[in-house]
């Protein structure tokens, strides 16, 4: 069996840009997807893909998996970063995909078979105040969620992850995910029609960082022990602060603190590991094998956090994943809904087989998605279901997803910057 073409597909259904690639085999009708979703550059993954994997694939054994990865990774010299790791990554799940077809059986069954039945999830509550998000923990809960990361708007600040004050990006990317929906921005109960001017949004972390501990003090109080709580500080704050927040959380006893600190003030994480008992997890902005392994050996954070197609792909994640359970960290694999339907089942079959699993984050995909890829794993009663089927069990339905073209948003899919109230731009 050979390869005989290699294409990257991207789709937007959700209006979020997805990228998948797809190997193609001499046997006929044999295929296989992986995902390579780079959302803030995917047409530079296209590239990486089709204009240098290609040639480097066409021909080759497909069932080679390692060997493709450690060759095409040397290929470029210069390796790793987002770019080059997506492109390897959707190349590399595209492989697994077809070896789990040609053995007939799902990735979990080759990666050792389950440890358990399905991969509990988390849901993001998000609200303007504390009550709000109270609500929307406990409506999760009524649906069989066990854990639950709580986010909250800052009054008059553009913050990460809350609905209200929501951020520039989450605004486009709400605009954009209606009008691919066919409905008009700013049509109730939908958010106003989108506006970049207003959106110039301020952010500044004292505000936030003396009221996320009263968010949690409230949830605490009225929703007692039931319920495991997360909270993402999104690598916005000071190391300084970071630590304060950590420390202030401890009473809370959250299941973890996710990015509390930025992947270029690792050297940060020995001070907090030694400050605070609040469990980390870290890092859906890792690429690179030298950031993460030391904080793992030296037992600093508590969850691996990466987004798998930023690190290279399922290889990569799965020697990650056994790296990990010799220091007690436990996955958490980044599941947002820039990954695609094709990415999270690839996080399932992980969450699956590995022993050392620690929680999925959970994006429910809307029904042009799920029609866009037929096979998207099921989310049931707070967990995700896999369906079983050979390789990742996920299709492509190329006609519909021509139809969810790129959006076509002011800064190409990037992140509007965030700046603090001096103009001082701030990481998003
Ligand atoms: C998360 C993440 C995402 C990222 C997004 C970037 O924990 O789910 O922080 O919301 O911001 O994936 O493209
Ligand atoms: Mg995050």
């Amino acid at each position: 069996m050979r390869i005989t073409d290699v294409r990257a597909v991207c789709t937007a259904p959700e209006g979020i840009a997805l990228v998948v690639v797809k190997i193609e085999t001499s046997t006929p009708g044999l295929s296989g997807l992986g995902c390579a979703t780079f959302t803030q550059r995917p047409l530079t993954v296209v590239t990486a893909v089709e204009e240098y994997l290609r040639p480097f694939l066409i021909g080759k054994d497909p069932a080679a998996i390692e060997d493709i990865w450690q060759s095409a990774n040397l290929s470029s010299y210069w390796r790793s970063g987002p770019v080059l790791n997506n492109a390897l990554a959707g190349v590399d799940a595209a492989l697994w995909d077809i070896k789990g077809k040609c053995a007939n059986l799902p990735l979990y069954q080759l990666f050792g078979g389950k440890c358990r039945e399905y991969a509990p999830l988390y849901a993001h509550a998000a609200g303007e105040d504390a009550i709000a998000v109270e609500e929307a923990v406990r409506d999760y809960m009524a649906q069989g969620y066990r854990y639950v990361r709580c986010q909250t708007a800052v009054p008059g600040l553009a913050t990460y992850g809350a609905r209200k004050s929501v951020t520039r990006w989450q605004r486009n990317a709400q605009g954009e995910s209606q009008r691919a929906a066919g409905t008009q921005p700013g049509s109730p109960p939908g958010p106003q029609a989108v506006d970049h001017k207003a959106l110039e949004g301020v952010w500044e972390p004292t505000p936030y960082t003396r009221l996320v501990p009263r968010l949690f003090e409230h949830l605490r109080n009225r929703l007692g022990d039931s319920v495991e709580l997360l909270h993402d500080v999104h690598e916005r704050v000071p190391p300084i602060q970071a630590l304060g927040l950590a420390k202030a959380l401890e009473p809370y006893n959250l299941f973890f603190l996710e990015d509390p600190l930025a992947p270029e003030d690792n050297g940060y994480f020995r001070t907090m590991r030694q400050q605070t008992t609040t469990p980390i997890a870290m890092g859906e902005l890792f690429v690179n094998q030298s950031e993460y392994v030391p904080l793992i050996e030296e037992r600093l954070i508590d969850f691996i956090r990466v987004h798998i197609s930023d690190i290279g792909g399922i290889s990569m994640a799965r020697k990650l994943a056994a790296f990990c359970e010799f220091y007690g960290v436990r996955t958490a694999w980044h599941g947002p809904g820039d990954v695609s339907p094709v990415g999270h089942a690839a996080n399932l079959h992980l969450d699956l087989a590995c022993h050392n699993f620690g929680i999925q984050e959970q994006h429910v995909f809307n029904q042009a998605a799920q029609d866009v890829f037929p096979g998207t794993p099921e989310v049931r009663d707070g967990g995700l279901w896999s369906n079983d089927r050979p390789g990742l069990g996920v299709d492509l339905d190329e006609g519909l997803a021509a139809r969810f073209p790129l959006p076509e948003t002011p800064y190409g899919g990037a992140w509007p910057p965030i700046r603090r109230a001096d103009g001082t731009v701030m990481r998003p």
